[in-house]
Order: C-alpha cells, then structure tokens, then sequence
C-alpha cells in the first residue's frame, strides 16, 4: 500500500481538534471505539485506502497514525481517560508535568526543548513503520505557548530529518475580537516564522469565524470547544476524504501544495465549508452543486477564518467535492462562477480551479 500519513497534535488546541477528527474518522470508516472493523475482510493487511491513516495489527486492531504531544497532563489525560482511550497507542500520547504557560519561549526553549527528542523519536519510529511515508499533518494553535512554540520547534525538526516529505498545518490562529490570552498575538507573530520557512500549506482556522458558523448557520446559542472542533473535523475530513476512500478523480496530499501556493511563502490558506445548516433545517433544504459552490466563494458567513473575500482577489482554489457529483456539473459551475464580478482573480499569475470529487 503505502502513501501513508502521519497526523502531529501539539497542545491543548491541536490535541482536542485532532480528538474530533479521529473520531470523525472512526465513524466514516466504521471503526469502532476498540480499533475493530466488524466484518473486515482484510485483517491484518494494510490494502484498504484508509490504511494511510490507520495502521492495522495482526488480529485486526486499527491503530491511529497519531502522535499527541502537550506540556501539560490534563488533555492527553481525558483522552487516555475518554471514549475513544482503547484506539490510541499509549505511548503516542506524550504529555509534561507543566505547561508553556501562553509563552512561546517556554514552549520552543526551556520546557519543549526538554521533550522534543523524546517526540522526535516516536515521530521517527512511527515513520519507519511506513511504506512509504507521504507526509504530515500538523495541529495546532498558534496562541497558545505549546501550539506556538513547541511546535515550531517541531516543525524546524522535521525540515531536517523530512526534509522531502510535505507537511500541512492547521493552525488554529488568534481571531480579531475573541482571545483567551492578551499574549495571543506574539505567539502567532513568533510562530509564523516558522510556518512560513517550514510547513509547505497552512490552513488557518479562527475561533471568532467558527463561533459565528455555529451561532448564525447550525443554530448553536452557546458555542463549546468540542462545537468548535467538530466542524473543523468536517473540513479536515473533506480535503482528506481522497486519501483515506478509493475514488475516480482523487487529489494527492502533494497536489495541493502543486495548485494551491504560486509562491513558497505564500501559502497560508483560508478554508470555506458548505452546506452548514442546524438539524431542523436541513430536511427542508436541497443543494445544488452551482449553490454550494457559490456560496464558499461569496459568503463570508461559510469562512472559517473571519475574513471578507469579496474584499480581496483570489490566487488559487481548490474545490472539494463529496457525494453525488458529475464532473460535467462541476465544469459549468466554474464558467458561471469564473464570470461572476464579485470573485476576482490576480491577474500576475495563471489561476485555474483545481477540482477533487469524492462520492
Ligand atoms: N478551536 C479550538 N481552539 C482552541 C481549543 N483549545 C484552545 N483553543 C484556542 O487555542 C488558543 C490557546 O492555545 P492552547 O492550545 O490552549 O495552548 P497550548 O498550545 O496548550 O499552550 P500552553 O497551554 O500555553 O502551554 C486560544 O486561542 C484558544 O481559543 C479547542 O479545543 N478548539
Ligand atoms: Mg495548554
């Protein structure tokens, strides 16, 4: 098989939306909460396309190609404790005694240096266990002192010992209005640094444009972390669905960076979801490719990260789709949308769309 992919959670942040997306995972493979498939037919063999992220043992058991990393105990403690604890490899939960206390210098040089040869290590060894490893996924927010620091101290790791093999991120970043700690801002401006040198695609999340999803489109008053976290999962499992399900028009992980970065450096990208409607709504309501398409590239209200892109021009795109779509629907979708005034294109650079359906 081989092509596989290596998942790196890095603090509070990084660990609960990860939680959310192997969960996700789980259900859309129908693995269960042990590792189990029942009925698999290919036990012990690693044939099936999800085997690039899961790693399968002898007696059947899937084993997350995760590792999960925080300063602190208290996040990889309620998940060694959760619903999910029999999944996960205990020793790829790797957590310290304190925290980086909102401080990216704790994270990248006192307490993170501390730890790093310890993941680097698990990172290496899971790696080895690969066919042919295909690259990483990396978690993480850039406010807190963990997310920020350690992980790009991780990252700086990784462009030595990986240095061919691509790394995307999700980054949770600080959002304009909604913030835990005023420190916020340096972490991400100190972080940064390394995401732009290091991390081949950057897909920035906010925390503000992820409450507004969850108060104004799915009709959640009181928005928790795990609301917050289960629609990222969503988007993480859309641009992953091509890797992890045999498919007709599949999109490699490397063909993202190919399409989607005119520029090295320019690559930190805004992600947009449709359809996002409440339960009571959405028996009432059909879609039409033209309609969802539409409304990721007008609506700010689909964004998640609090931006207008009406207000801007677009470098690049890239266009997921998932269940019941013809390729020649997609196509007159684009001419409309190509001629519509309000989605600008730079003109110093060609763009196309790139396009993955997965049914
Ligand atoms: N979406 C989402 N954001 C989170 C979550 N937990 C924390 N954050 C955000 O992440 C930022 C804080 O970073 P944390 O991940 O908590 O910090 P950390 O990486 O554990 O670092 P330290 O605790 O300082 O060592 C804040 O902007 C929070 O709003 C979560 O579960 N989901
Ligand atoms: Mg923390």
């Amino acid at each position: 098989m081989g092509r596989e992919l290596l998942s790196l959670h890095i603090g509070q942040a990084g660990l609960s939306v990860g939680n959310s997306c192997w969960e996700l995972y789980c259900l859309e493979h129908g693995i269960g909460k042990d590792g189990k498939i029942t009925g698999d037919t290919s036990v012990g063999s690693e044939e099936s396309a999800y085997n690039t992220f899961f790693s399968e043992t002898q007696d059947g058991k899937h084993v997350p190609r995760a590792v999960m990393i925080d300063l602190e105990p208290t996040v990889c403690d309620s998940i060694r404790t959760g619903d999910y604890r029999e999944l996960y490899h205990p020793e790829s939960i790797i957590s310290g005694k304190e925290d980086a206390a909102n401080n990216y210098a704790r994270g990248h040089y006192t307490i993170g240096k501390d730890i790093i040869d310890t993941v680097v290590d698990k990172v290496r060894k899971m790696s080895d266990n690969c066919n042919a490893l295909q690259g990483f996924l990396i978690f993480h927010s850039t406010g807190g002192g963990t997310g920020s620091g350690l992980g790009s101290l991780l990252l700086e790791r990784l462009a030595v010992d990986f240095s061919r093999k691509t790394k995307m991120s999700f980054t949770v970043t600080p959002s304009p209005q909604v913030s835990t700690a005023v420190v916020e801002p340096y972490n991400a401006v100190l972080s940064t640094h390394s995401l732009l040198e290091y991390s081949d695609l950057t897909f920035n999340l906010d925390n503000e444009a992820l409450y507004n999803v969850c108060r104004t489109s799915l009709d959640i008053e009181r928005p928790s972390y795990k609301n917050l976290n289960r629609l990222i999962a969503q988007v993480v499992s859309s641009l992953t669905a091509s890797l992890r399900f045999d498919g007709s028009l599949n999109v490699d992980i490397n063909d993202f960076p190919t399409v989607l970065v005119p520029y090295p450096r320019l690559h930190m990208l805004m992600s947009a979801y449709a359809p996002l409607m409440s339960r009571e709504k959405a028996y009432h309501e059909s879609h039409t490719v033209a309609e969802l398409t539409t409304s990721v590239m007008t609506e700010p209200d689909s964004l998640l990260t609090k931006c207008d892109p009406t207000h801007g021009k677009f470098m690049s795109c890239c266009l997921m789709y998932r269940g019941d779509v013809t390729p020649s629907d997609v196509n007159t979708t684009m001419s409309v949308i190509k001629n519509k005034r309000n989605v600008q294109f730079v003109d110093w650079c060609p763009t196309g769309f790139k396009c993955g359906i997965n049914t």
